[in-house]
Formats: C-alpha cells, sequence, structure tokens
C-alpha cells in the first residue's frame, strides 16, 4: 500500500464490514466571485451526470459578481440548487451551509463531496471517490501527495502551504490514512456526516478561512472514520483571476487550530 511504504499510515483498508453505497452524489460548492468558472464547471458535472446521479448545491457566500445567477441558471439537466448567504461569511460558514442543505435531502446510501468552485478539481474524480466509500471507507481524499497527484501547477507559495501544512499535521495529528490534509476535494459518507452532525450541531464547523477542511477532518476524527486517498492532479492552470487563499493568514489559522487540538483535544465520544 502507498501509505505503507511511506510509513505514514496504519489502517488504509476497511476493517470493518464493506458497507455498500450506491446512492446519490450530493456535491457541495462554496462558491465566493466565481461566475468565470461555474459554467465550465458545470458543464462538466452534467457530463459524470449522464452516469450518476448527482444534486449540486452551490452556496453563493456573498459574492460581488453573477455567481447566483449563474448558478441558477444551471447547465442542461443538471440539479442545481443554490444556497445563499446574503453576505459574505467565509468558507467555514459556506461549506457548513452547504453540507447541512445537503445532509437534509440525503438519504443513508448518499455521499456528500465538498469541491472547489474554481474548476480545477477534476469532476470525474467523483465516480473514484464514490467506489472508495462504496468499498467501505467513511471519508475519501482527493490528494496532491500520493503517487499519481500533482500540485505543479500551483504557485510557488500556496504548494509550500499545503506541503508544509501536510508534514506538520501528519507528524502532529493522530489520523491515519490522511496525506493531504488541506485538500478541497473530498467526500463523505452522508451517515457519518449525518451523526457528526448532530453531534456538533452548529459548532461543526467553527473555523472561518480555509482551516475549516482540517477543522472537519478532526472533529470526525471522533466518529473513528476510515479515510482513504485517491490522487488529485490539480489544475491550477484552469483557475480564472487569483486565489482568495490568504497565505500568512491561512498559516496563522492552521497554528492556531493545530495548537487548540493539542491543548484541549475533544475528548473521544462514539458517535
Ligand atoms: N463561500 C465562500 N467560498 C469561498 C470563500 N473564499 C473562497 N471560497 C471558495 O473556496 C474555494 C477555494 O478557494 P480558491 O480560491 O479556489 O483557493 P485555492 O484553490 O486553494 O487557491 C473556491 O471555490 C472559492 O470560491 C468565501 O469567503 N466564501
Ligand atoms: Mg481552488
Amino acid at each position: 500500500m502507498a501509505f505503507e511504504e511511506a510509513g505514514l499510515a496504519t489502517r488504509t483498508k476497511p476493517d470493518r464490514p464493506t458497507v455498500r453505497t450506491s446512492g446519490r452524489a450530493h456535491v457541495v460548492l462554496p462558491a465566493f466571485n466565481e461566475e468565470a468558472s461555474l459554467p465550465s464547471l458545470l458543464g462538466r458535472l452534467a457530463e459524470v451526470a449522464l452516469t450518476e446521479r448527482i444534486t449540486v448545491w452551490v452556496v453563493d457566500d456573498g459574492s460581488a459578481d453573477r455567481t447566483a445567477s449563474v448558478a441558477e441558471a444551471g447547465f442542461g439537466g443538471l440539479d442545481v440548487r443554490v444556497v445563499r448567504h446574503l453576505v459574505n461569511l467565509g468558507l467555514g460558514r459556506a461549506v457548513l451551509s452547504g453540507l447541512r442543505a445537503a445532509l437534509e435531502e440525503s438519504g443513508p446510501d448518499d455521499i456528500v463531496v465538498v469541491m472547489d468552485a474554481d474548476d480545477t478539481h477534476d469532476p470525474g474524480l467523483i465516480r473514484l471517490l464514490q467506489a472508495e466509500i462504496t468499498a467501505g471507507a467513511d471519508v475519501a481524499i482527493c490528494s496532491r501527495f500520493v503517487p499519481g497527484g500533482d500540485d505543479r501547477t500551483a504557485p510557488f507559495g500556496r504548494r509550500m502551504l499545503s506541503r508544509g501544512a501536510a508534514q506538520l499535521f501528519h507528524r502532529a495529528l493522530d489520523v491515519d490514512g490522511v496525506r493531504d490534509f488541506t485538500s478541497g476535494y473530498r467526500a463523505y459518507r452522508a451517515s457519518l456526516l449525518a451523526r457528526a452532525s448532530a453531534h456538533w450541531g452548529e459548532r461543526l464547523i467553527e473555523e472561518q478561512g480555509f482551516a475549516c477542511m482540517v477543522e472537519l477532518l478532526l472533529k470526525l476524527r471522533h466518529c473513528r472514520p476510515v479515510i482513504t486517498e485517491v490522487p488529485l492532479a490539480l489544475r491550477y492552470d484552469r483557475k480564472q483571476g487569483p486565489s482568495k487563499l490568504k497565505l500568512r493568514r491561512t498559516l496563522v489559522q492552521y497554528l492556531k487550530l493545530l495548537a487548540r487540538d493539542r491543548l484541549s483535544p475533544a475528548p473521544y465520544r462514539k458517535l
């Protein structure tokens, strides 16, 4: 196994009976000023929808551009729902709103995928994520840091942040099966998220910025999920406009999150 080769994780295969799922994929797209990228991304999602059952949840987070109307226009027969924040509340609140909306309509066999709305993530990977969860994973991460994964097209500073954070979190946190802690492209078994959401409520995601992705993994850790990774070749060259990630601010958020987790880890509870 790739993880074992690298001496990183001990549990990459499900150690519980396989739980079959063949449900719907709810695809949550947190979007802030993404009018330029959404049409192409919705078109690529519509291709996946030819063979998979998909509902897309675009969370327009107080965008100043036409993100909401582009999302509402949809693409062909693709099932697109739009959740709106009237003012910009940040990535964390947007992901939380999207997860909650998706969970309200999801069944036990469904999966919930979160991916960037900037069209740098290949929607074709949703099939692989679905397959991982069908095979028994509870969380499947599109990872830049497994063989076949690639972050070459991202700017230098951005790559250093993601790589540094991956090393740091790997060393400091007790989460098996994860190399790419900050990837914005992941799938979750809906029933796992529903349990965690019932337990944590509004506190499921408290981070407002990009650290929310790591925070969610840490909160889910208490459910003892099986986590696997599939390779992600990031296509930053498709990105229209600059990243919304602020390097220094995000680094500080990561360090604070880590410090909080070290100092007062939430007690293990079976959820
Ligand atoms: N809802 C919401 N989404 C945001 C915000 N900031 C960034 N995003 C979205 O989060 C995703 C990640 O941001 P992006 O610029 O792609 O970051 P990068 O690809 O990691 O450099 C994109 O889909 C953005 O539209 C925000 O304040 N609110
Ligand atoms: Mg992005």
